[in-house]
């Protein structure tokens, strides 16, 4: 009897920045989890990086320290297939019969443009507008149906379904599949170190609103020994902190990286003040990244490693994102490429 294939993963990282802790918590860790048993793809997305403007060098570094770090975290590039996205030329063929299909009030309706478009929106790039349509080809392109995100990406993903649903209903097909996200329940969505309403970003401009995957453990510790926090001591249960937004975050980091719950964690602490649990969380962390952060640093010395193992992950996904996107365009009327 043959077996029903697992479902194909896709995710993606843009190589914007160093990857964060929200990053690795939110995605990376849930990344590795799921190498086994399915089938996944892992794509740095260079070409949504450049919807901000990125230095010519500095993106060619940043993405070479994206797939060291991604490795180093435990992703495994023989079993799945890592690449960086500019490689495979479908996703952008892609992208643009979305932008076709996507109504501009359904892009209007997204709130991490409005977020980091800010009050600057006429002075953004239309890259960063239309980005969702990128996202929503990535995946279809390769008839993906699992993308495992952090919590920020859920309505970016309800568009690409709203995408793959008009276009099946305007054609008369049944060609894209619903996709499905998977966001880790704990520590889904990291926020900044200094400002706890907004999430933890690798773009953020300031370096000490984030814990970057290649600090060294004293800098580390001075991030969270400086993060913002009250004056309160922490209280017994969870429904204390209502209106703690530091205290939540620096709680859910911290049971997220000793592998326990905000709730137990709290009752280890309760009572004291920020200092003595800063103290621990700093440790937890060091004890968890600096592994990683070695590693990375031993596979960037290769750089023609890293260069080679991307270009395979390209070669091997362009074979099966290609005859999709081809079937796509015969669907819309476009002639045989060759
Ligand atoms: N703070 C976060 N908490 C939980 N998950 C997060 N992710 C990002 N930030 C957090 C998840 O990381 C994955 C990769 O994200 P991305 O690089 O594609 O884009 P992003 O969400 O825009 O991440 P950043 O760090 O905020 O990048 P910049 O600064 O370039 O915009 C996604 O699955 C995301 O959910």
């Amino acid at each position: 009897m043959s077996k029903t294939p697992s479902p194909r993963i896709f995710s993606g990282i843009a190589p914007s920045g160093v990857p964060t802790l929200g990053n690795y918590l939110g995605a990376l860790r849930n990344w590795v989890q799921l190498q086994a048993g399915h089938d996944c793809l892992y794509c740095i997305v260079d070409q949504h990086a450049i919807t901000n403007f990125q230095d010519p060098a500095e993106l060619r570094e940043k993405t070479r320290i994206m797939a060291a770090i991604l490795i180093a975290c435990g992703i495994d590039p023989e079993k799945n297939i890592l690449f960086h996205q500019s490689a495979v030329a479908a996703h952008a063929r892609l992208a643009w019969i979305f932008n076709c299909i996507t109504r501009v009030g359904w892009l209007n309706r997204m709130t991490q443009f409005k977020d980091k478009a800010g009050k600057d929106r006429e002075a953004v790039s239309s890259g960063l507008y239309v980005y969702p349509n990128l996202m929503a080809a990535d995946v279809h392109a390769y008839h993906a149906t699992l993308v495992p995100v952090g919590d920020d990406q859920r309505q970016h993903i309800e568009l690409a379904n709203d995408i793959a649903e008009k276009f099946n209903h305007d054609y008369g097909v049944k060609f894209f599949p619903r996709i499905e996200t998977l966001i880790p329940p704990e520590a889904a969505r990291i926020m900044s170190l200094r400002d706890a309403t907004k999430k933890m970003s690798k773009s953020d401009p300031s370096d000490q609103s984030r814990i970057n995957l290649n600090d060294s453990a004293d800098t580390i510790a001075l991030k969270i020994r400086r993060a913002k926090t009250d004056s309160e001591p922490l209280p017994e249960t969870i429904a204390e902190l209502k209106d703690r937004p530091e205290a939540i975050n620096l709680l859910g980091i911290y049971a997220a990286v000793t592998g326990t719950t905000p709730a137990a964690s709290l009752m280890q602490f309760a009572g004291s003040g920020f200092g003595p649990f800063k103290e621990k969380l700093a440790e937890a962390l060091v004890a968890h990244l600096s592994p990683i952060t070695a590693q990375a640093q031993r596979l960037l010395a290769d750089q023609s490693y890293i260069d080679s193992t991307l270009q395979s992950g390209a070669r091997r996904a362009a074979a099966i994102a290609d005859p999709i996107v081809d079937e796509a365009e015969r669907i819309i009327g476009f002639l045989p490429r060759q």
